[in-house]
């Protein structure tokens, strides 16, 4: 046992700071392409730092997952937009925005959305592109979602899926019997294959409803619409880097809920961090300039599944109030804890991530004492201070806190570094000396303009 001590000694010098306290070299930030991804549970707030990047950036491009995601962001008039499948570099006129071959399309969904922010004045067309790889994801793989989930009802084993149909989409691309955008040019085939995937879900679910020959004339009507927004985009991203375009590339979900990663099995069904990216993509990994995570101050999360730092009671209400964490997508409430540095650690390592952008600060305002899992301890007492396969295991653990004093101070009109209360300033750079990761961008308030930047 001594042994196993001195190895988690060994363990925690491996982890300790790697970022000095002394004030950085001026730093350009103007990376060819970067990357947003989430590193929590989702709902760090990717939406509103792509938003903003976007400003400078010539082409916003989506990787993986599909209208599972929900990204709030407001422009700087207020006015408030809810993304699910458009990519949001959407509201920058001037950027051109992508749907890669790793996101699965549902595509009279991305077309409603389409309508809706046209309603707004915001137009997309001419300024997005499908992949023609990517995979479509129909209304049988929503039925098929809902199914599932309700085969699992009373075993304590639901998901809790958004019901988008993003496991079920994923699941034919890799069973090889998926439909992707190309297919559409082909209509013969496409019919042939959508009839053939329809017979798969009536031989294994009883009662399963889905009228596939409605469906076939759903798309058939939408073929015109939809093929001008139809492109190799794998050919054309890469020539745009070769051009020297500017690439930002927008993470949904989050490397907690990567199917690799996250807490298996309830997690999505893509992979949410970085080598999603590169898949969903085809942008070589040397192409990437800046790897940023979003996270909250705290941490929320939708769904099943554990989650160590979890708050209950009247706290967790409270956060949840100030906050306005309600499902961007269902409307669900979000359950709430405290931030988790064990799993932010994850995160950061296995993304690779160059910058944090710490969200939400705003919330935690009136906080007396903010508190911080540091490491996870087994029953037997021994600490772990990575995320363990074993779900058990982890919901077992006993997470190990640090307690940070609060500022008890209104910072949603802060927008310089030197103008937080000290005490913000150390909880920042406190998670920042953690993680050894710069804190580049500070969240403390939902609107456009509501950052700080850290030098
Ligand atoms: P799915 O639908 O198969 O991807 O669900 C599997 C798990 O992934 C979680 N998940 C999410 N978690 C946070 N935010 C998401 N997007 C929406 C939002 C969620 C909403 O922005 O608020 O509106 O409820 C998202 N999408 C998937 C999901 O909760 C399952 O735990
Ligand atoms: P995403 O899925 O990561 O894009 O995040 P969501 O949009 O689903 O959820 C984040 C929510 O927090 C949205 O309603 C945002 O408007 C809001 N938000 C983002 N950053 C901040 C912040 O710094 N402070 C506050 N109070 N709200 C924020
Ligand atoms: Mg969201």
């Amino acid at each position: 046992s001594s042994r196993r001590s001195r190895a988690v000694t060994l363990r925690c010098q491996a982890v300790a700071p790697a970022v000095a306290q002394a004030p950085r070299p001026e730093e350009k930030f103007e990376p060819q392409v970067c990357v947003v991804l989430g590193t929590q549970w989702g709902d760090e707030g990717k939406g509103k730092l792509v938003d903003i990047l976007a400003q400078e950036y010539e082409i916003v491009a989506r990787a993986q997952g599909g209208a599972n995601a929900g990204h709030t962001i407001y422009d700087s008039e207020g006015n408030k937009y809810k993304l699910h499948l458009i990519p949001s570099g959407i509201l920058n006129p001037a950027a051109t925005c992508v749907i890669g071959n790793g996101v699965v399309v549902h595509l009279p969904g991305l077309f409603e959305e389409i309508r809706g922010m046209k309603e707004r004045g915001v137009s997309v067309e001419g300024r997005l592109l499908i992949s023609d790889r990517a995979h479509m994801l129909f209304e049988l793989h929503k039925e098929i979602d809902g199914a599932r989930e309700a085969e699992l009802a009373g075993t304590g084993k639901q998901i809790g899926t958004t019901k988008r149909g993003i496991g079920p989409a994923y699941a034919s691309k890799a069973t090889r019997n998926g439909i992707r955008v190309g297919d559409l040019k082909r209509p013969k085939i496409f019919e042939e294959k959508l009839r053939k995937l329809a017979d798969d879900g009536f031989k294994r679910f009883e009662g399963f409803e889905y009228d596939v020959e409605a469906d076939i004339e759903t798309y058939r009507q939408m073929a015109a619409t939809v093929a001008p927004f139809i492109s190799d985009t794998v050919f054309q991203i890469n020539e745009w880097y070769d051009e020297g375009k500017k690439i930002l590339i927008e993470g949904a979900n989050a490397t907690m809920l990567d199917l690799d990663f996250g807490t298996y099995p309830f997690v999505t069904s893509s992979n949410p961090s970085i080598g999603g990216v590169i898949s969903g993509l085809g942008l070589a990994p040397n192409k990437l300039g800046a790897v940023i995570g979003v996270a909250k101050a705290y941490t929320t999360r939708v769904g099943a599944g554990p989650y160590p730092t979890e708050i209950f009671g009247e706290l967790a209400d409270v956060l949840r109030e100030v906050g306005a964490e309600y499902g961007t997508t269902t409307g669900r409430p979000r359950r709430i804890g405290w931030l988790d540095l064990v799993a932010l650690k994850f995160a950061s390592r296995i993304n690779g991530l160059t910058h944090i952008n710490l969200t939400k600060l705003d919330v935690l305002s009136d906080l007396e004492e903010i508190k911080v899992g540091v490491a996870y301890r087994k029953p037997d007492g021994e600490l772990l201070h990575t995320v363990p396969e074993d779900l058990d295991l982890l919901e077992q653990c006993e997470v190990v806190y640090e307690t940070l004093p609060g500022w008890k101070q209104d910072i949603s009109k802060v927008r310089q570094w030197d103008d937080l209360p000290e005490k913000a300033r150390s909880y920042v750079s406190w998670v920042e000396q953690k993680l050894g990761v710069h804190c580049k961008w500070i969240g403390v308030g939902p609107g456009r303009d509501a950052i700080v930047m850290k030098p």
